[in-house]
């Protein structure tokens, strides 16, 4: 009867590198994305259905992250951590990305974010859970390219907000904060990166602390990351 890891965005990247990790550890995952044919391919290398459920989920639904937490708790009996995960990016000009993209990613790293923390509160709140959203460096300091640095200072936000309407409760709440992570986010590949296991190590650095200790943040730089 291992704990119950939900992560969306765990198609690619950050996200599939933490369930790696999460499974590792000894907990089972549910692992939530859009694609499915990639959930289906990652819960077969994570060791099968008696470690990780997928879910083909859209954040930007609220009845997916309903029906996202309530797959965890039907099929593994519980919910221990949530990391909201899923997003994207745009890094180029003002005037280079368009208003749609703008749109599609306010809802998703934004109110996807928001929504999947809100459908998992009263299961966290029943097995005094952990909640883990992903900002990043742009959400501490304003970096160039279009919007993408709002929808992140936005998360941080929320993560405190989150933070505080849980006090009391035994929810932990901790906003991890990476700068360059080498993942599909970038279209150019570059060796200065991050690796998404980094990343993953970190989210599991703060769910691993005794039960009294809450990691509120986390920043993880590549070591040659200026800005
Ligand atoms: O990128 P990638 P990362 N509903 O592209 C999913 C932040 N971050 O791991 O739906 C549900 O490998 C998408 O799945 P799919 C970043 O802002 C990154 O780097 O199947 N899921 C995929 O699994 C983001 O919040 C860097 O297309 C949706 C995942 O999101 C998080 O890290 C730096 C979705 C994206 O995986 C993970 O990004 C930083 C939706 N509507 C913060 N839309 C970095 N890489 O450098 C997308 O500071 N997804």
């Amino acid at each position: 009867d291992s704990r119950v890891f939900v992560i969306t965005g765990a198609s690619s990247g950050i996200g599939a590198a933490t369930a790696h990790r999460a499974v590792e550890a000894g907990y089972r995952v549910v692992l939530g994305a859009r694609s499915k044919d990639k959930l289906d391919a990652l819960v077969e290398a994570l060791g099968g259905a008696s470690h990780a459920l997928a879910v083909t989920t859209d954040v930007t639904k609220w009845e997916d992250n309903e029906a996202l937490i309530a797959a965890a708790q039907d099929t593994f009996g519980s919910v221990d951590v949530v990391f909201a995960n899923a997003g994207f990016g745009a890094a180029r000009g003002w005037l280079n990305e368009t208003p749609e993209h703008w749109h599609d990613m306010v809802l998703t790293n934004v109110l996807g974010a928001a929504y999947t923390v809100r459908a998992a509160i009263p299961a966290l709140k029943a097995t005094k859970g952990h909640v883990l959203l992903t900002g990043s460096v742009a959400g501490r300091k304003a970096l160039p390219g279009s919007l993408y640095s709002s929808t992140k200072w936005a998360v941080t936000g929320m993560s405190e907000s989150i933070r505080q309407d849980l006090n009391g409760t035994g929810v932990r709440t901790t906003l991890i904060s990476p700068g360059g992570v080498e993942t599909p986010f970038f279209d150019n590949p570059s060796q200065d990166r991050l690796e998404p296991d980094d990343i993953a190590r970190a989210v599991l650095y703060a769910v691993s602390q005794p039960p009294h200790v809450d990691i509120n943040e986390i920043f993880v730089r590549p070591i040659a990351q200026e800005g």
